[in-house]
């Protein structure tokens, strides 16, 4: 008996600790922090909605794990052949059956209706304030702006370049800047294989597949730096095509704009872009 309870002791543990977990463990805002256990800090309203819903479901697994775990114990302790030498003979019990049929199916259905208005919601493009595209490349990133004509890579700072505060294997040269507070369209396109363009703390995921276009969006509620990377194993360097992106002030990003669209700082890359395929 005293190994079972240790048993139950541990696994008890467990779920705290899984519940527990995610509101515990200090998040990094806009990149991964040692021992982090949950998400990063959301930074969009989609991310939001990801984190309340992951949590919301964490519950629900929660009550169904224990609740099973409890009728197991009820039954190993209860109707052991020790103490319930003569099993009953009982097949079929309606009322169980109903039960244990439509139960399942109500928190079935209390998962898909939250599930389905998150899908919808990432689908569900607003108006749309400013347009990038972003393309993938073995083994960098590079971006554009439609509607401005600004067009650059951003490939990755190798270690020995990094200055203080900038993280190691995050960094790249040219990073994307958008204005806080505005609807930005995404899309997502790749020259060679498929790369992925994740950005953790805007709650995006999406491949970059060759000979097709896709598009997500965001909107930024902090500014800063927040980062990702390409998550979709692309070749000998997918761990160092890093994803950077510098939300600013308006005021800051139409400074930006017109720094970047400058003849003088064309943004000339070639050689990194020759060292990043090697
Ligand atoms: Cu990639």
């Amino acid at each position: 008996m005293a190994i079972f309870n240790r048993f139950l002791i541990v696994l008890a543990g467990a779920f705290g600790l899984a519940l527990m977990g995610p509101a515990l463990a200090a998040t990094g805002d806009g990149q991964p922090a040692p021992w982090q256990m949950g998400f990063q800090k959301a930074n969009t309203p989609i991310m939001e909605q990801i984190t309340s819903f992951h949590t919301y479901v964490t519950i629900i697994i929660t009550l169904i794990a224990l609740f099973v775990l409890g009728l197991m114990v009820y039954v190993m302790v209860r109707f052991n052949e020790k103490r319930n030498p003569e099993p009953a003979r009982t097949t079929h019990n309606t009322a169980l059956e109903i039960a244990w049929t439509v139960v399942p199916i109500l928190i079935l259905v209390a998962i898909a209706i939250p599930s389905f208005r998150l899908l919808f919601a990432q689908y569900d493009f607003p108006k749309a304030d400013l347009t990038i595209t972003a393309t993938g490349n073995q083994w960098y990133w590079s971006y554009e702006y439609p509607d401005l004509g600004i067009k650059f890579d951003s490939i990755i700072v190798q270690d020995a370049d990094l200055k203080p505060g900038q993280p190691r294997l995050l960094t790249v040269d040219h990073e994307v800047v958008v204005p806080v507070g505005k609807n930005v369209i995404v899309g997502l396109k790749s020259n060679d294989v498929i790369h992925d363009w994740a950005m953790p703390s805007f709650g995006i995921k999406l491949d970059a597949v060759p000979g097709r276009l896709q598009q997500t969006w965001f909107r930024a509620e902090r500014e800063g730096m927040y980062y990702g990377q390409c998550s979709e194993l692309c070749g000998r360097n997918h761990a160092f095509m890093p994803i950077a992106v510098h939300v600013v002030s308006e005021q800051e990003f139409n400074d930006w704009v017109a720094k970047t669209k400058a003849p003088s700082a064309a943004l000339d890359s070639a050689d990194k872009v020759a060292a990043a395929k090697d």
